[in-house]
């Protein structure tokens, strides 16, 4: 490991909603709520003002509703949080060409092969000039950890939460981590979690006490070896930059063999909404299904179904692996399973209203954002054209986004990323003075962007001698 905190880790403060909380000056220190609106819709993030109430990613929207009733409540826009994610992105560029992105709002800087830092004081000093530059630059903060390893650099950011800046010097590590939860370490979910609970085993420090041995003997070799290194804070993982993505799966060995068909059933869509937690994490989505089953005698299954469009929606995703598993035969039990996305595609637009089986029109609508079209499509009732949140243009009151609609009636709020809190106004869902518009920039004219760094030219290749 190396003896500078120069690995950098950035994780932006509850991404979705700052977003929304820039564009929309209202909702500015208000709880606000960004996922799929519908019946079957989850929370994708909540604004720290909405997660004092419990509020929290992944949590299904009938819950966050009764916790947080005056939340605003709005649905995802991709293409501008994927726009806001490369400026982000392309100032971490600017500070070494080693930039491994995680996700659309997190990423890992090796900031000595960047040539930007070698010590801790000038480490320091990058990451409180970025925290700066992301926030001229896109008006939104983010956290920084800075350690000597991926591990601590992320555990860092974390504890930096929100917008700040946390450096764990080299040689602290192991006392810092020994009191916290084993939750902590990267790879330890509830399921590992729980069982090191039932060993006795609560926290970093007991991880490491209990010694390389008890670990495999309780975990199995490969991840017992992996956690007890982690747990002595030893992690020499590089950061390596972003490769092609092929695709994005899951899967889970039973220790006992599922007979039972209906079980066989709840494990796939638990997988399924595994799958699209990856998905959407790298900021993804994928038109072809993937089952995999391995039954009870070791024969392997893969069955697929490419869909019209890329998709990230949990339901369709749950739905297309439901129809594959009704394909396969599982009688005598299985051992594995699996549901894995390919075909990717950054975050697009998809076509839903095609895609959703049955019934789940609704909630498809209304969950992802929709490219606003030229002609509202024949099927989509007008209503469904003025989603939550999205940007909308009147040819009296200028620009604004949608605060609600129904009952043929759409609210507005006319207000812009650099105005203070604008005013509602409610107009007929079929007036003609108000169209579907592209949102603005959150910052008036941004500072100029570095350039971004290049890795060294390869030396050119020599003649042939002889
Ligand atoms: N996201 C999602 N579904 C999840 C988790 C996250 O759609 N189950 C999306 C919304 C988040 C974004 O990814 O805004 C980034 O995820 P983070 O885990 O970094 O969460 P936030 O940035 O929202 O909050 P934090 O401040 O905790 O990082
Ligand atoms: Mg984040």
């Amino acid at each position: 490991m190396r003896s500078a905190p120069t690995i950098l880790h950035l994780d932006m403060d509850a991404f979705y909603a700052s977003v929304e909380q820039a564009s929309k000056p209202s909702l500015r220190g208000k709880a606000v709520i960004v996922g799929g609106l519908g019946p079957r819709g989850v929370v994708a993030t909540a604004s720290y003002e909405a997660r004092v109430h419990g509020v929290h990613s992944a949590m299904p929207m009938s819950q966050a509703r009764r916790l947080a009733p005056n939340a605003a409540y709005l649905v995802p826009r991709f293409t501008l949080y994927r726009s806001i994610s490369d400026q982000v992105m392309a100032l971490l560029r600017a500070l070494s060409p080693l930039v491994e992105p995680l996700s659309l709002d997190e990423a890992f800087v090796d900031l000595e092969a960047g040539g930007t830092a070698w010590d801790e004081r000038s480490a320091r000093l990058v990451g409180a000039k970025l925290r700066a530059d992301i926030r001229a630059v896109t008006g939104l903060t983010g956290s920084v950890g800075l350690a000597a390893s991926k591990m601590l650099a992320k555990i860092a950011s974390e504890q930096a939460k929100p917008d700040g800046l946390i450096v764990i010097e080299p040689g602290t590590e192991r006392a810092m981590l020994e009191p916290m939860p084993v939750r902590t370490l990267p790879g330890v979910g509830p399921a590992t979690g729980d069982h090191l609970r039932r060993a006795g085993i609560h926290t970093v420090g007991e991880i490491a006490e209990a010694g390389e041995d008890e670990l495999v003997r309780l975990l199995g070799k490969a991840h017992g070896h992996a956690l007890y290194a982690m747990a002595l804070a030893r992690d020499d993982r590089p950061v390596v930059a972003e490769r092609e993505t092929k695709s994005v799966s899951v899967e889970d060995t039973y220790d006992v063999d599922i007979h039972d068909r209906v079980r066989v059933g709840l494990e796939v869509q638990r997988l399924a909404d595994r799958c699209v937690r990856r998905l959407r994490g790298a900021g993804l989505s994928g038109r072809t299904i993937v089952l995999k089953v391995r039954r009870y005698d070791f024969s392997t299954l893969t069955r697929s179904e490419t869909l019209r469009g890329p998709t990230d929606d949990p339901a369709v995703v749950r739905e297309a692996a439901a129809r594959l598993l009704d394909s396969v035969d599982t009688t005598g039990g299985v051992r594995l399973l699996g549901v894995g996305v390919s075909g990717l595609a950054d975050y697009t637009q998809e076509d839903l209203f095609a895609q959703a089986a049955g019934g789940a029109g609704e909630e498809a609508a209304e969950a992802e954002e929709s490219e606003p079209a030229p002609e509202p499509r024949p099927e989509v009732p007008v209503e469904r054209r003025w989603s939550a949140g999205h940007d909308v243009r009147h040819t009296e009151y200028g620009h604004g986004w949608v605060q609600g609609s129904g009952l043929g009636r759409v609210t507005v709020r006319f207000e812009t990323p650099g105005s203070p809190p604008g005013r509602v106004k409610t107009f007929r869902v079929d007036d003609p003075a108000l169209e579907a518009a592209d949102p603005l920039p959150l910052v008036e004219a941004p500072p100029d962007l570095p350039e971004p760094m290049r890795p060294p030219e390869e030396p050119p290749p020599r003649p042939l001698e002889g």
